[in-house]
């Protein structure tokens, strides 16, 4: 008999609920930190977050003005390429959909910017209709510096890379471009439910 903890190396699979996990990966009790390049530090008061590119005017927010935006509380699976799934990660932000609500647009992509010079880039509509948030509380604290944090992107449905931490921007464009992984061969999508983990797949 071997001293296998239970729950040592996470929830077990058994008590998850069929079709919880995408295919290939597994589930992790930890918070891994994955981040080519070390964490910027912004002094709060030149944060800003922008709206740039096709858009009728550009906009920016201050930390004051985001963090007074309406926000909303989400709990979601986040599924890492890299084979992590972490459960029920609870987060508030503001709704993709409240920073682009008066913006006149007619682009059908995004570049997401971060503080750092990562970036990666994603269809517009998966940013909308209540699919992405721009978050800035992890748990019951603020977003942490090595997890993206004063604000980070939060799209659940894509794998983790396609979530920028320490956004700084979103540039709508009406062409696609590749980002920081998707050059270095990451898929253009990610769609962790059909496994789309590198160009090709
Ligand atoms: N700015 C920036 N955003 C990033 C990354 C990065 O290196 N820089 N890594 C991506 C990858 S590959 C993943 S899996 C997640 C990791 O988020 P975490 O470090 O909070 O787990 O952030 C994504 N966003
Ligand atoms: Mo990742």
């Amino acid at each position: 008999m071997g001293f296998t903890t239970r729950g040592f190396r996470g929830r077990p699979h058994e008590d998850l609920e069929p079709g919880r996990l995408p295919p290939g990966q597994y589930v992790t009790p930890d918070y891994p930190v994955l981040s080519a390049g070390p964490t910027p530090i912004v002094p709060m008061d030149q944060w800003r977050l922008m709206i740039s590119g096709d858009v009728d005017k550009p906009r920016q927010w201050t930390w004051v003005e985001f963090t007074s935006l309406p926000s909303e509380d989400v709990t979601v699976d986040i599924h890492c390429v890299t084979k992590w799934s972490k459960l029920d990660t609870r987060w508030r932000g503001v709704s993709v959909d409240t920073l682009l609500q008066d913006v006149r647009t007619g682009a059908a992509y995004v570049i997401q910017h971060s503080y750092g010079g990562y970036t990666t880039n994603v269809p517009l509509e998966d940013l909308t209709g209540g699919k992405a948030w721009v978050v800035y509380m992890y748990e019951a604290g603020p977003v942490p510096p090595e997890h993206g944090g004063p604000a980070r992107m939060l799209i659940p449905h894509l794998y983790f890379w396609k979530s920028a931490k320490w956004l700084r921007g979103l540039e709508l464009r009406d062409t696609d471009e590749p980002g920081f992984w998707e050059i270095r061969g990451y898929h253009s999508y990610g769609d962790p439910w059909k496994e789309q983990r590198y160009a090709g797949d």
